[in-house]
């Protein structure tokens, strides 16, 4: 053979294996950063609401596309041409247990920059389904905003995976600054603050669903829908301050939704309980006494963390309740949702809630 061919057919070869090299080599590198890329996307999740899912995987659909030469294809769809169907049972973002923590650093300006997709009055609707229920949440406060930025630093995404039609209603039971009507500072009342709530929200928009919850409480996994079910619910049914259980089988307190005609069925709550405890107890009487039961989710599902906290000024032990809750069923038909007078001072519209300042009145 002369040396020519010979260099040649050596030529060939070389220049077959340096292709078949940098092939191995792209495909090697193709592969760890798709892995890479999946951990990644599992790690952000906690915190992930709907939206910045959707980016991650629009932004996929897009490379994907150029690659196959099928962009005109996708972006022909336009929004009103979608036609919107009924949001799911189980909601395809969810992500089950989640890590609720109460060290890390938060605040406002950062949960704001994280639910951008928020309406004002921290309102928001599912883009890509119409929520089963629209949900009022309501909150009764005074002097927490520590714990009400990790309630929103929390919820907020949960309740978007959640796909509801929602609203945050902080009712602020005013303080002697807030209003020169209110001469110092008057003992809490949690249950009427709750029934404010209820009235207030209600002016807004045409709920049909109202999320009772304690400022200072976190679920742990987003399978525990805050929604409305056949029956009252009791949402906070496994605390980490008491062990993970219920601390008894009529406990009410903490987490609870009630539909419009669960809470009218009952008259509310009641109005004149002041000082701490009792109000849930006898928010269990009136449920009861009109035939209806208790729904919950199971211990996994249901638990929860409560900031710790020490009893706050004007919202010492209600020496009253006992005697109260002994005549629920006496007295609820005429202290409640119809009985109810309050005083709204001030509303204010932020960016991840309505909050409304109220004055309840005295004892
Ligand atoms: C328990 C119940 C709560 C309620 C209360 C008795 C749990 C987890 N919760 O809460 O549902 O039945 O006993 O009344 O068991 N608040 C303020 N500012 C105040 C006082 C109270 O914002 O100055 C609000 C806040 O949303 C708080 C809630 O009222 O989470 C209940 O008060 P608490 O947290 O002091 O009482 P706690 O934890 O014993
Ligand atoms: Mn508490």
């Amino acid at each position: 053979m002369p040396d020519a061919v010979v260099n040649f057919s050596l030529l060939q070869r070389t220049c077959s294996l340096v292709v078949v090299l940098c092939f191995l080599h792209i495909s090697v590198t193709l592969i760890y950063y798709m892995r890479n890329s999946d951990s990644r996307k599992a790690f952000v999740q906690n915190q992930q609401t709907p939206q910045m899912h959707r980016k991650l995987t629009e932004q996929k659909v897009t490379t994907e596309d150029i690659r196959l030469n099928r962009l005109s294809s996708v972006t022909n769809i336009t929004e009103t041409e979608r036609k919107l169907e009924t949001c799911p049972d189980n909601p395809p973002h969810l992500v089950g247990p989640l890590r609720v923590e109460f060290s890390d650093p938060v605040t406002l300006d950062l949960v704001r920059s994280d639910n951008s997709v928020l309406q004002p009055g921290g309102r928001f609707k599912p883009r890509d389904c119409i929520a089963q229920q629209k949900v009022a949440m309501i909150i009764p406060f005074r002097n927490r905003d520590e714990h009400l930025k990790y309630w929103l630093y929390y919820l907020h995404p949960i309740l978007q995976r959640q796909e509801l039609d929602y609203g945050v209603y902080i009712i602020n039971q005013a303080e002697s600054s807030d209003a020169d009507s209110v001469a110092g500072e008057e003992t809490f009342n949690r249950a009427k603050l709750l029934n404010i709530g209820y009235a207030e929200a209600l002016k807004e928009y045409d709920y049909d669903c109202f999320v009772f919850s304690d400022v200072d409480l976190i679920p742990m996994d987003d399978r525990n829908f805050y929604k409305c079910y056949s029956q009252p619910r009791h949402l906070s049914v496994s605390m980490d301050k008491f062990g993970f259980r219920l601390p008894y089988t009529q406990y009410f307190g903490g987490v609870s939704s009630l539909s419009k005609e669960q809470f009218l069925k009952i008259n509310g709550f009641p109005n004149n309980y002041w000082g701490w405890g009792g109000e849930d107890d006898d928010i269990f009487n009136r449920v009861a006494s009109k035939g209806m039961t208790i729904s919950r989710p199971d211990a996994i599902i249901g638990r929860c963390r409560m900031i710790r906290h020490e009893r706050d000024r004007q919202n010492d032990p209600n020496p009253q309740r006992f005697d109260r809750i002994a005549h629920t069923r006496e007295t609820m038909g005429k202290d409640g949702i119809n009985s109810l007078t309050y005083t709204v001072v001030k509303v204010e519209k932020d960016q991840l809630f309505t909050k409304i300042t109220v004055d309840v009145g005295k004892p």
